[in-house]
């Protein structure tokens, strides 16, 4: 997208997330789902085809515009990033670096039209090892038939399509070869979707079991027309996603600190507004200075991707020190409420529980940590 129309993006974007979504949070967190009326307006504005290229309908935003787009709708409660990202993130990335030109071209505009996917890689025993995973596809003439379950997979309950990894190979290969990636339409027999799950925050934000049994999927539905490329693919979509959920978790600390600074002009303790004691400035402070790096990482790595480099490390250090940095950040603003930090009737609760799954999900710090050291060692091997 050319400079000009993506700042007017940006700038309209901005008002509809101030204006429009977050008075209706509390809307989302009583119906626990996006409202209908806002998700066909944010069809509408075509957030659902930011990423898509243009030739497949959609607006082909860079990563970096792609990415700054996801930190100014994360202003507002983590459902709305939530139900797009799939699409524009995973979805849309796997098929654009590994998809056949005939899978781009019936995919594509659909994930752009806003036709909600999932991301089907983690599985009841398999999360952090997700190339242990179980569940099989056998080739039967012009068809796979797909079982297995697949398990806190976001949009689950409301999706059409989901993109599945499955082992083509019982035994493990080289390079993790025995996984592959099938475009399931949801409506296919045997395809179940589980009920929301209850979750600790981000109220609406939909996380879902799949399970799948005897499910027949066309063997055009075989991502990269070829076996064995899926877990290459699903690491790839994760680079994209674990940039998001660094954005994400950016864009939601600066209006956790921008609620804190608030409170702490309006709130008086001995006999003055508590934003003048230098102990709170500090907490202020420091949180300006998380939120800063986390923007510079992030600002950094998009531009690095856009100029063609591989970023896993980048986006691992991204969403690592991001979505620690947002966990202090809802702290220190639980800290700056004071009692008021802990009671339900204030939104420094709400974000301290929302924030605490950035740390979670699309990779845990953990595999972060262990996604940067090995690519040091592998580095430092070569020289
Ligand atoms: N881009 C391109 N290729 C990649 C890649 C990436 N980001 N990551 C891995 N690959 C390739 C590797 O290059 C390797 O191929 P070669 O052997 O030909 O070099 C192959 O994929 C296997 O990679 P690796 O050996 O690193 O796989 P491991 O089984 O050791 O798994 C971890 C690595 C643990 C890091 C991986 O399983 C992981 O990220 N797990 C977490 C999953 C996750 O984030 N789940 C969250 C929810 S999913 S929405």
């Amino acid at each position: 997208m050319d400079a000009e129309s993506f700042g007017l993006f940006l700038e309209q974007l901005r008002r509809y997330v101030r204006e429009r979504l977050v008075p209706a949070e509390e809307e989302v967190i009583a119906l626990d789902r996006v409202p209908d009326d806002i998700l066909g307006e944010m069809r509408e504005m075509g957030l659902f085809a930011i990423t898509t290229p243009p030739e497949y309908g959609g607006a082909g935003m860079t990563t970096s515009q792609y990415i700054e787009t996801i930190e100014e709708l994360s202003w507002a409660a983590p459902a709305y990033r939530a139900t797009i990202s799939i699409n524009v993130g995973m979805t849309a990335a796997a098929l654009k670096n590994a998809g056949t030109e005939a899978q781009k071209a019936e995919w594509l505009p659909r994930v752009a039209a806003g036709e909600i996917a999932c991301f089907a890689l983690t599985e009841p025993d398999s999360g952090s090892d997700s190339a242990a995973l179980r569940t099989r596809a056998v080739r039967d003439g012009e068809t796979y038939v797909l079982n297995g379950s697949k398990r806190y997979i976001t949009n689950a309950p409301i999706a059409k399509f989901a993109l599945v990894m499955a082992r083509t190979s019982a035994q493990n290969l080289p390079s993790n070869g025995h996984v592959s990636a099938f475009l399931v339409p949801t409506e296919l027999p045997g395809v179940s979707l589980g009920k929301p799950d209850k979750k600790m925050g981000q109220s609406g934000a939909l996380i879902g079991d799949i399970v799948l049994e005897d499910v027949r999927v066309p063997a055009a539905n075989l991502l990269g027309g070829v076996e064995g490329t899926g877990f290459k693919a699903a690491m790839q979509s994760l680079d994209n996603g674990r940039l998001s959920v660094a954005a994400a978790a950016t864009g939601y600390a600066k209006r956790m600190l921008d609620a804190a600074l608030r409170y702490a002009t309006e709130r008086k303790a001995f006999g003055e507004p508590i934003a003048n004691f230098q102990l709170i400035q500090a907490m202020l402070a420091d949180s300006r200075a998380d939120i800063y790096a986390a923007d510079c990482m992030i600002r950094d790595a998009t531009a690095r991707a856009d100029a063609g480099e591989r970023v896993s490390t980048e986006a691992a250090c991204a969403k690592m020190f991001a979505s620690e940095m947002c966990g202090r950040v809802a702290d220190r603003g639980v800290q700056i409420f004071g009692g008021a930090g802990y009671l339900r009737e204030y939104a420094a609760e709400r974000f301290f529980r929302d924030a605490r799954v950035y740390r979670i999900y699309e990779g845990t710090t953990q595999i972060q940590q262990l996604v940067i050291a090995k690519a040091m060692l592998r580095d430092f091997a070569a020289r």
